[in-house]
């Protein structure tokens, strides 16, 4: 199974040690396609990489060549609700990890969409026990 985890880059870093976690987890399922999205090196900022262009060209390949989308969405991001918007486009699924806030809420565009399965956690038990349920159950 190819997985495209997708996770906030420029829309911010704060959760980029449980990105590493769950993508260490997914790999039980399959190849994970976006390892660097869990790599503590690359910050919102740094730019010293490939292209713009270069970097949305082959992420899009990678996520229009994949089995399943998982992104985690607590952190608000463009790009991934980019990537979300165009796996449903194509009919991939996508898996939506979010830990519940107070004061905030997701995205309509994200929770109100009935093709994409939202699991609400808190712990990273918690989201374990659901990707496995997910991906056990949708027969990639
Ligand atoms: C380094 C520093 C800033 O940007 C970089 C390199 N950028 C990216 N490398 C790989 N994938 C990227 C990059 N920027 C965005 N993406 C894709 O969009 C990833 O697949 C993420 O799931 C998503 C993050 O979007 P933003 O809007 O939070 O950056």
């Amino acid at each position: 199974m190819r997985i495209y985890f997708a996770g906030s880059i420029r829309g911010g870093r704060e959760d980029v040690e449980l990105y590493n976690q769950i993508i260490n987890y997914l790999k039980n399922f399959g190849e994970v396609l976006t390892e660097h999205i869990g790599d503590k090196t690359l910050s919102a900022l740094g730019d010293d990489g490939p292209t713009d262009q270069f970097i949305h060209d082959r992420d899009m390949e990678w996520l229009l060549s994949s089995d399943v989308v998982v992104a985690e969405v607590t952190t608000v991001s463009l790009g991934v609700g980019y990537e979300i918007g165009r796996a449903v486009e194509n009919n991939i699924p996508v898996l939506c990890l979010y830990r519940p806030q107070e004061g905030k809420k997701l995205s309509a565009m994200i929770s109100g969409n009935e093709k994409i399965k939202i699991i609400h956690y808190s712990s990273l038990d918690q989201v374990k026990s659901g990707i496995k349920e997910y991906l056990r159950l949708s027969h990639h």
